[in-house]
């Protein structure tokens, strides 16, 4: 059958990795919008922070509240209320993204109740590359497992960025990201609580408290891991038990960030690592606007002062004078260099925001090869069964047609609907090889699309051979 197939010129074999055609790709669109450095501020408004980047591919998810509470009471994103009460590490949410995972351990706790109620015990958390545990029984907070205390009014900063606040009970953990997840503190138990940051997407977030999704339907937020609506509550609460393998109770941080890390998906991976960079590269250029504006601020001679002086004689300039200008000078060149320095600092973070949006398309075109190529691989199993049709009618068509030449009137009319039907197969697949040949081509131009969208994002842009930023100042001198 395979052989078939392939004797047709128009069907190509699709195409299934980063094969590319030549086609002639649209030409790259001008990084017109690559901004002019702000100085004012050593803040640029084009990147108020690390976070803004990602321009959502699918939509933001709507309803990001959540809350795990009591013996638990479960609310989702979207305000639906059901009870959990299975035993043991129950996978809150996890993101697809990789960054943002939360387990709780459910225990059934005497004395709560008249026979003891399940309740939370404790919960661990995942942001970005640090495990957070909290056990509610002991009242001690591991941040990769290691404790730690943390006092109201003296935030923890989370290594990568992120942090952990006490108010009053409850500790507060941020993400890089803005996502809130509170651990609030009961006693014998706790409760759960948070919200998501505004950047999630459409189902982005999903798990034991249900799928984050762009609408505000409560109805729809039971998602079974498998993406299918859950049949009932009991299902739902079941299917989102928690692997020992993926424990976050029961491995140790290291290892959970590893796995974490190990099933991101390529695009998932460099998002998380341009992300980091951007945040640096952000820092970095407030740093270097603050020490700009610290100069500008204690010049030692005004632009006018330091212009008049240079407009008199040489001799008529007291030797006080002459070195004010000399330090006015050094100050003029070190802003100067400081100014390119945040520049650099800028396109890099300019070029990091062109790679993240660059990935948001690649991933959408791989989405749509994907598609592609399961409804040409359909079409194709198709058109062999028309094949096998047409070749098996072939000798009667071709004795039919023989003698309807000589004497039309000796076709029978049955006959003839039998060729009207054997013609209609013919061209049922000339239909479906136009349909393959077309979507064949449209896996070719969503793969060179996908390999000019790379060339044209591909950060860093430059190779790390460029002049380091610090190193020499436009005088000549070591900045
Ligand atoms: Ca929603
Ligand atoms: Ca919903």
């Amino acid at each position: 059958m395979a052989d078939a197939i392939n004797t047709n010129p128009a069907i190509k074999p699709a195409i299934t990795g980063n094969q590319v055609a030549s086609a002639a790709a649209p030409a790259v669109k001008a990084a017109a919008d690559a901004p002019a450095a702000d100085f004012g501020s050593g803040n640029s408004p084009k990147f108020p922070a690390a976070d803004s980047a990602a321009t959502p591919a699918r939509g933001q998810a709507s309803g990001l509240d959540f809350r795990s509470w009591g013996d638990p009471h479960f609310v989702s994103g979207d305000g639906r209320k059901w009870d959990n009460m299975n035993i043991g590490t129950v996978s809150l949410f996890r993101s697809d993204k990789g960054d943002l995972e939360l387990q709780s351990n459910q225990q059934k706790v005497e004395g709560l109740g008249a026979v003891g109620s399940t309740v939370n015990v404790g919960a661990a958390l995942r942001v970005g590359e640090n495990v957070v545990r909290y056990d509610a029984q002991a009242d001690k907070l591991f941040v990769n497992d290691k404790e730690v205390a943390v006092e109201a009014g003296k935030p923890y900063a989370l290594p990568g960025g992120g942090k952990i606040e006490r108010k009053g009970d409850n500790l507060e953990v941020t993400s890089a990201k803005g996502d809130l997840v509170r651990f609030e503190d009961k006693g014998k138990y706790m409760d759960i609580s948070g919200k998501l940051s505004a950047t999630r997407e459409d189902g982005e977030v999903t798990g034991a408290l249900g799928r984050f999704d762009a609408d505000t339907n409560a109805d729809n937020d039971l998602v079974m891991p498998d993406g299918t609506m859950a049949k009932s509550v009991e299902e739902f609460n079941n299917a989102w038990n928690t692997t020992q393998a993926k424990d976050m109770f029961k491995n140790a941080a290291a290892d959970i960030v590893k796995a974490a890390q190990a099933e991101m998906s390529p695009y998932a991976k460099e998002r998380q690592a341009l992300e980091a960079e951007k945040k640096a590269l952000y820092e970095q250029e407030q740093a270097k606007g603050k020490e700009r504006l610290d100069i500008v601020g204690s010049m030692p001679l005004k632009d006018a002062v330091a212009d008049y002086l240079r407009a008199l004689p040489a001799d008529k300039v007291t030797e006080t004078d002459k070195e004010l200008l000399a330090k006015y000078d050094a100050a003029k060149s070190k802003v100067a260099a400081l100014e390119a320095e945040i520049a650099t600092l800028n396109e890099k973070q300019a070029a990091i925001d062109k790679r993240l949006e660059g990935l948001n398309q690649m991933e959408k075109l791989d989405g749509v090869m994907k598609t592609e190529f399961a409804a040409e691989q359909t079409a194709g199993t198709e058109r062999v069964k028309a094949l096998e049709e047409k070749i098996a009618g072939a000798a009667r068509y071709n004795a039919l047609t023989a003698s309807s030449a000589t004497n039309p009137m000796a076709i029978s009319g049955a006959d003839t609907i039998w060729m009207q039907g054997y013609e209609r197969i013919r061209q049922r697949i000339a239909a479906l090889e136009t349909e393959i040949a077309d979507r064949n081509r449209k896996q070719q131009e969503a793969a060179a699309e996908k390999a000019r969208i790379d060339a044209a994002t591909k950060y860093p842009v430059k190779p790390a051979a460029t002049t380091p930023v610090n190193a020499v100042a436009p005088d000549g001198k070591a900045a």
